[in-house]
């Protein structure tokens, strides 16, 4: 089986993007170990402090996070980084060439059933003579993505990439700690019978999803003639992973539950990384009225609506939207 690096030198990919990508799996096979320990790491449950975003963090949270921003400042290869669980973005070195965004444990409050868990994150090239204090070095659109992945920490680890050449799989060799290729382009179906909703916020959602769920809930008896079958991870990191593997549409949609939150999952380390390896793998990433890639941020926090996965289902979806 072929190992990352030569797999990526074969497409082209610069050598110093591939050493970042490189540095950031060290990361994450140090974290995939980590939780891999569960409950004998004593890291697992809630620490007293919330995030930015009003959320409490998870032990791991704060760990894997600190794990990641350590090794991407001390390599020398980021100009900054944004992650989720901290406050502004941290300046790396001023003479490097790429910014990184991530999720360092996307899922985490999975951490304590022994769940689906993982890591995501998206490279962008700084612009050329850029601050790296300046935040709005990461107010690009997600089609400026370099190279996007995620690594699951699942039953196994997996990495899904893209480099814009397509999304391939390598699955962590944990007797070498190496990640071998296991899928080259992965194809996400065009059509599904399979969906991932978070059901419980149906009474709140916009009347387009409330109709577009109704009749996939209608099955055979409803207008789409067929049943469906729902998914829910509560980890977007596995509920993709899924699609990816055999196809499906995910969707976090516009809620009115909190007034001030309308949107859930974040534009710079979740729509946009999972946007490019679904597109990379002939799917749809939408938020309903926009091509999720498109959209110019305005913070680094932004939240977006986000609907992707199978790209006849999505556009079925995006047509009750219109
Ligand atoms: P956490 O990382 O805080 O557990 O949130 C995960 C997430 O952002 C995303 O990965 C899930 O799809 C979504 O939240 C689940 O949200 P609900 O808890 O509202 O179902």
């Amino acid at each position: 089986m072929r190992r990352l690096p030569p797999v990526l030198l074969e497409d082209g990919c610069p050598r110093d993007l591939i050493s970042l990508i490189r540095t950031v799996l060290a990361a994450c096979k140090e974290i995939s170990f980590r939780v891999g320990q569960g409950a004998l790491s004593g890291a697992l449950g809630s620490t007293l402090d919330e995030n930015i975003q009003g959320e409490t963090q998870k032990k791991l949270d704060v760990l894997t996070n600190q794990l990641l921003k350590d090794i991407l400042l001390e390599s020398g290869y980021v100009k900054a980084i944004a992650s989720e669980e901290e406050d502004y973005t941290v300046a790396g070195n001023p003479d490097a060439n790429y910014i990184v965004a991530f999720d360092p444990l996307d899922g985490s409050s999975n951490t304590d059933i022994n769940s689906l868990v993982g890591t995501i994150f998206s490279i962008m090239k700084a612009p050329e003579g850029s601050d790296p204090a300046d935040q709005s070095i990461f107010m690009q659109p997600g089609k400026n993505q370099v190279a996007a992945g995620y690594v699951l920490y699942g039953p196994s680890t997996v990495l899904a990439l893209t480099t814009g050449k397509g999304t391939r799989f390598f699955t962590l060799d944990k007797t070498h700690g190496t990640f071998l290729l296991t899928e080259d382009f992965a194809k996400v179906p065009e059509d599904t019978n399979e969906y991932a909703i978070n059901a419980s916020n149906q009474r709140h959602w916009q009347p387009a999803m409330q109709n577009y769920i109704n009749d996939l809930i209608a099955g055979e008896t409803g207008p789409r003639a067929r049943n469906f079958n729902m998914r829910w991870i509560a980890a977007m990191v596995g509920d993709v992973h899924r699609v990816l593997c055999r196809g499906g549409i995910f969707t976090y949609p516009t809620d009115t539950k909190d007034p001030n939150k309308p949107n859930k999952l974040r534009l710079l380390y979740e729509a946009n990384p999972m946007a490019m390896l679904i597109e990379q793998a002939g799917g749809i990433a939408s938020t309903g009225t926009e091509r999720i890639m498109d959209i110019q941020p305005d913070a680094i926090h932004q939240r977006v609506a986000v609907i992707l996965g199978s790209k006849n289902e999505v556009e079925t979806c995006l047509n009750y939207h219109k």
